[in-house]
């Protein structure tokens, strides 16, 4: 199957402010993303399931997809794609435990980890942090953008930068060979995350209209 990865958006509850997460993945998604991850570490799958069926009723009709973090149990639940760690559920029985044509994806710090089997249950693989970031305390330092450029060249999979990315530097990202970039701040925390959104997109589509 293949995603639209070129504008990632990733969830985050605490930098929102008191706006309903799926009021901004709404604005968002009308700026042009084109797949969304709900990431809550912090939520219980109660929780974490009540905001997933949120999100799909507002992502309904857009045929933009929906990606839970870590949580097979919740994607499962709600028919949704699965975004995993390397310390998380193998992705081969992932893909058997989710409904069919979901995405799901991994994230390596540098793409350079994946087993030939893995490859073929996923859809794409996450690289960061590209820049150092603020928004993930333990994401280390980033890989830079030659490190993307190799895990693009090397993955069959397709690659999407994550980390320190905004609007400015997305175009970059892709440029250097990424199908997409995936955000977190940049649009969660924007006053306007509609426009935050179709900067980014609009740098990604430049990019990738010059390459
Ligand atoms: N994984 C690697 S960096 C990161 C995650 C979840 C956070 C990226 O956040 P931001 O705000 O887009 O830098
Ligand atoms: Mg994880």
């Amino acid at each position: 199957m293949s995603v639209d990865l070129r504008v990632y958006l990733v969830t985050d509850p605490g930098l929102g402010g008191s706006r309903p997460v799926e009021h901004i993945v709404a604005a968002a998604v009308e700026g042009g993303v084109t797949i969304v991850q709900l990431r809550d570490k912090a939520a219980g799958p109660a929780a974490l399931e009540a905001v997933a069926r949120r999100l799909l009723t507002v992502l309904a009709g857009t045929g933009v997809p929906l990606v839970i973090n870590d949580r097979m149990d919740v994607a499962a639940a709600v028919g949704a794609g699965l975004h995993v760690g390397r310390t998380d559920v193998a992705p081969v029985d992932a893909r058997a435990a989710l409904a069919p044509g979901v995405p799901l994806g991994v994230s390596t710090y540098a793409g350079r980890d994946l087993a030939p089997g893995e490859e073929e249950a996923l859809d794409y693989v996450a690289v960061g942090p590209v820049w150092e970031t603020a928004t993930k305390s333990d994401a280390g330092p980033g890989i830079g953008l030659d490190t993307v450029s190799r895990a693009a060249r090397n993955n069959r999979l397709p690659v999407v930068g994550i980390g320190g990315i905004d609007a400015a530097r997305a175009g970059e990202v892709v440029a250097a060979g990424a199908a997409g970039v995936a955000v977190v701040s940049a649009v969660m925390a924007a006053a306007d995350p509609r426009a935050a959104a179709r900067a980014i997109r609009e740098s990604v589509d430049a990019a990738l209209a010059g390459r």
